[in-house]
């Protein structure tokens, strides 16, 4: 080993297990390297960040292509030698998804969730409540540092990463630019996005406090926007197998903001809030596996007491979880350590806060009751003519009729009977009894769409700065947004949800490249380099694809009007219309209603099933029409085929349309699902076109929801769905290193074999004539004739094209060994 830093020879090789392992470089020639592996156990080494003592080391040869360098300059290396975790990633020499993941898994193990790209904050879930982290002088030192000390340098210099960063510049650029911010928090399922909104809101709620009247009152409408968290949960979250309290819908919460003066500093103070929300999963309320659960609502509803029980329907005495089919016996979980009849206390008050109490908060349950009703109906073929149904539960349903306040008959012929109109003519057909029992389910999931609807415009009255800060009229808010919203997801099969997901995801990592582009422009526009040199991956042709003219969502609204519309169909359609374009993906293997789309994060395979109903879904306008005669107003008002203009549509229902004949389809693709996702998006992209977005990406560390674990392959695959490799790649695309002008001279200085008498006039000029002499193998001649360099010196950074420093540490080491100071490489599995 050579010595010198001690580090020059340490690598990370790939493998197939553990995506990269450390190892030593023994030797290497052109085209392969000898490497020692340390040993681990399996579980070791999804703890270990391998600066642990390894068992003993195997000797393996290994293909150049196959391993990434891992040595880091001095100032990374403790003084018992072992490699010391950054900060910011981008102070890696050598920035490559090997020493991402090993700097976060250092971290990670420290107990230290909170890391930065640059301007990115990455955050992996601790997995444990880490207490300090978010102790109330932690929030104040951030806000403190970051708002109030206005430093002219870059406000976290010296700040450890946190989420508080985020919150603490957000509103810094609120109040004092007058700029309007977002976060925008993305990561797969149970990778913390929802906690780390929360813990941003709740900073962000403090931050705001005139400082010099720090209390610890909260205002009513600060506390209405807090706890208007907790109640989206209960209606919108469910036990899903890989999170138990899964937010089953995407959120964009919009912080509002008046500008005052306090005093010398300038103030925003929080003065409302409004919340938009997509794609609620609907299917959940009719069916979920053994090991989930429906939307945590229902268990709180069911365990409620038994007086708050009788006064919402007397129906519900002395119900259990085992009493409503939609239901069933639930896994055992606790859902913030409660139990779900306390979180229904907690539910009720939070309701009572937002103005739903007396006829509102009874109407409200009462729909909640009716959902569960529905369920339990039960259908079977008349005995007479097996065409036609009967609905063996009478109880089910004239305890429904009189819960809903629907006649009960008018229900019953609703459920069986399907009325078509053709050409001026209107008669019933019966329906078969599965295809009532959908008609059933059809119903359930769209009132359970509505009231989780209702609920969002409930809150939004009672949170929204126009009816509670009397600040005048006509007056302009500003802004803080937090986009708290799924991931990019692949499956062994991808659906209707995985396209509209993936969709969403595509529109917000082409703003989130744009953001990275125009902010490595910036510290090139900096440190004076040539800004022609940075190269980015576009993704428009995959928006064009989806969303274009000829794209999958207009071949899909055009099946959806078409008489004899269908999945095979679209999909053929698609494939024909775009067989020219590189990221529609089209194989021979493939069944006739499979395709693919090479995502940005990477290819996804779809199955069409069913894409032309979900993407229609329509109540029957039988079911409507019952719907519109109820008592209850959620019901009555909000299911009349009102598609509500800027709410989220269900992707995953299933749709009760089966039975021939066809019901009759829109005639206007205005009203699909899709054209209605693609507008949320639309609208929320121009919303957030205005602001400055700041990015958190969330990561699950493992699969098993353990702490200090970090399973290797699936952390990589995040950092790269989230953009974070395409991050690096970007800021790294002209020149994948680079070092303070300081480091170049001390650590490379002795390279330098031909120094002139009287020393340098400068440090540039002895880095210039340094870099000059060592690199000039690296020059060369570009085609319009002129030299490419080998590196550019920047004002306070000296950048390197691909191999330079590498180069360098190798010339390095080899003087170190000719001076013979042979340090013993300590006893350590990594260093
Ligand atoms: V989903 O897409 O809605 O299914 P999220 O929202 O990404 O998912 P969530 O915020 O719900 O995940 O976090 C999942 C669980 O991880 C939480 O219930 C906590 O148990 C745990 N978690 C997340 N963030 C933190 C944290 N900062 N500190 C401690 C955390 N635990
Ligand atoms: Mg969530």
């Amino acid at each position: 080993m050579s010595g010198g830093g001690g580090t020059s020879n340490n690598v990370y090789i790939r493998s197939e297990e553990y995506a990269w392992i450390p190892a030593r470089l023994v030797e290497q020639d052109k085209t392969q390297a000898k490497v020692a592996i340390p040993q681990y156990s399996a579980e070791e080494f999804i703890m270990s960040d391998g600066g642990k003592a390894a068992v003993g080391f195997k000797s393996a040869m290994v293909k150049l292509k196959d391993y990434q360098n891992a040595s880091l300059p001095l100032q990374n290396v403790g003084a018992d030698g072992t490699l010391k975790e950054v900060d910011d990633m981008v102070d890696l020499p050598y920035l490559h998804e090997a020493a991402i993941l090993y700097n976060l898994k250092k971290r990670h193990i420290e107990a230290k969730p909170y890391s930065r790209v640059a301007d990115i904050v990455i955050a992996v879930n601790p997995y444990q409540w880490l207490t300090d982290l978010y102790a109330d002088k932690v929030r104040m030192y951030y806000a403190q540092k970051i708002v109030w000390d206005r430093a002219d340098k870059d406000p976290r210099l010296g700040l450890p990463p946190h989420i508080y960063e985020v919150s603490s510049l957000c509103y810094k650029g609120l109040a004092y630019e007058k700029q309007n911010q977002s976060i925008l928090v993305s990561g797969e399922s149970g990778a913390g996005k929802t906690e780390t909104v929360k813990i941003c809101m709740n900073h962000i709620a403090t931050v705001q406090q005139n400082p010099d009247e720090q209390t610890n009152e909260m205002s009513p409408v600060v506390k209405r926007i807090l706890d208007s968290n907790p109640l989206l949960e209960a209606f919108g979250n469910a036990k899903t197998r890989r999170n138990d309290n899964s937010s089953r819908f995407g959120k964009y919460i919009m912080l509002q903001f008046h500008h005052e003066n306090a005093g010398s500093r300038p103030r925003a103070a929080l003065a409302g809030s409004t919340c938009e929300v997509y794609l609620l999963e609907k299917s959940r309320v009719v069916y979920h596996d053994d090991t989930e659960r429906t939307y945590h609502i229902f268990y709180q509803l069911i365990r409620a007491a038994e007086s708050d029980k009788v006064e919402i329907w007397k129906g519900l005495k002395g119900t259990t979880c085992e009493s409503y089919a939609y239901v069933g016996t639930p896994p055992n979980v606790l859902i913030e350590g409660k139990e779900d009849g306390d979180h229904f206390k907690d539910t009720k008050a939070a309701l009572d806060l937002i103005g739903v109490t007396g006829e509102k908060y009874l109407t409200l349950f009462r729909a909640i009751a009716a959902v569960l009703q529905l369920g339990n109906l039960t259908f079977k073929p008349k005995s007479s003519n097996e065409e036609e149904t009967e609905i063996t539960s009478k109880k089910e349903l004239k305890d429904l009729a009189e819960l809903i306040g629907a006649n009960e008959t008018t229900l019953n012929l609703a459920f069986t009977e399907r009325t078509i109109k053709t050409r001026g003519e209107e008669y019933k057909v019966p329906l078969k009894a599965d295809v009532a029992k959908e008609s059933a389910d059809a119903f359930a999931k769209e009132i359970y769409a509505k009231v989780f609807l209702w609920l969002v415009r409930t809150i939004n009255d009672a949170t929204c700065a126009e009816n509670n800060y009397k600040a005048g009229a006509g007056i302009e808010y500003g802004l803080i947004g937090l986009l708290d919203i799924f991931g990019f997801e692949s499956f062994p099969v991808n659906g209707f949800e995985q396209l509209c997901i993936n969709y969403c995801n595509e529109k917000l990592q082409q703003k989130f490249t744009q953001d990275i582009f125009r902010t490595v422009q910036e510290e090139y526009k900096n440190e004076g380099l040539d800004l022609a040199e940075i190269k980015y991956d576009d993704n428009s042709d995959v928006l064009e694809l989806i969303e274009g003219k000829f794209g999958l969502i207009k071949q899909l609204n055009e099946e959806c009007v078409r008489p004899k519309g269908n999945d095979q169909a679209f999909v053929s359609k698609a494939l024909q219309s775009n067989k020219t374009v590189p990221c529609l993906i089209a194989k021979s293997i493939f069944t006739s209603i499979e395709f693919g789309i090479h995502h940005y994060a990477g290819p996804v395979i779809y199955r069409a099933q069913d894409f032309v109903t979900r993407n229609t879904d329509t109540l029957p306008a039988d079911m409507q029409e019952a719907a519109k005669s109820c008592t209850n107003e959620i019901i009555a008002k909000h299911l009349d085929n009102s598609k509500c203009s800027n709410q989220g549509k269900d992707a995953v229902s299933e749709d009760s349309s089966r039975a021939p004949p066809r019901r009759a389809k829109s005639n206007i693709t205005a009203d699909t699902v899709m054209t209605q996702f693609k507008n949320q998006l639309t609208s929320l992209m121009k919303g957030l076109s205005e602001t400055q977005s700041r990015y958190i990406r969330c990561v699950k560390p493992n699969t098993e929801k353990r702490k200090l674990v970090m399973q290797h392959i699936t952390t990589l695959e995040q950092l790269r769905c989230a953009g974070v490799v395409a991050a690096v790649t970007i800021s790294r695309s002209a020149y994948p290193s680079k070092l303070d002008h300081s480091d170049v001279i001390s650590r490379y200085g002795m390279l330098n074999e031909g120094k002139p008498k009287g020393g340098y006039p400068n440090q540039n000029a002895e880095i210039e004539d340094l870099l000059t002499k060592m690199l000039v193998q690296f020059e060369y001649k570009k085609k319009d004739g002129s030299t490419s360099k080998a590196y550019a010196m920047g004002k306070t950074k000296v950048y390197f094209k691909g191999g330079c420093l590498e180069f360098l540490e190798s010339e390095r080491a080899k003087i170190w060994d000719k001076w013979a100071v042979k340090i013993q490489a300590p006893a350590r599995g990594f260093v």
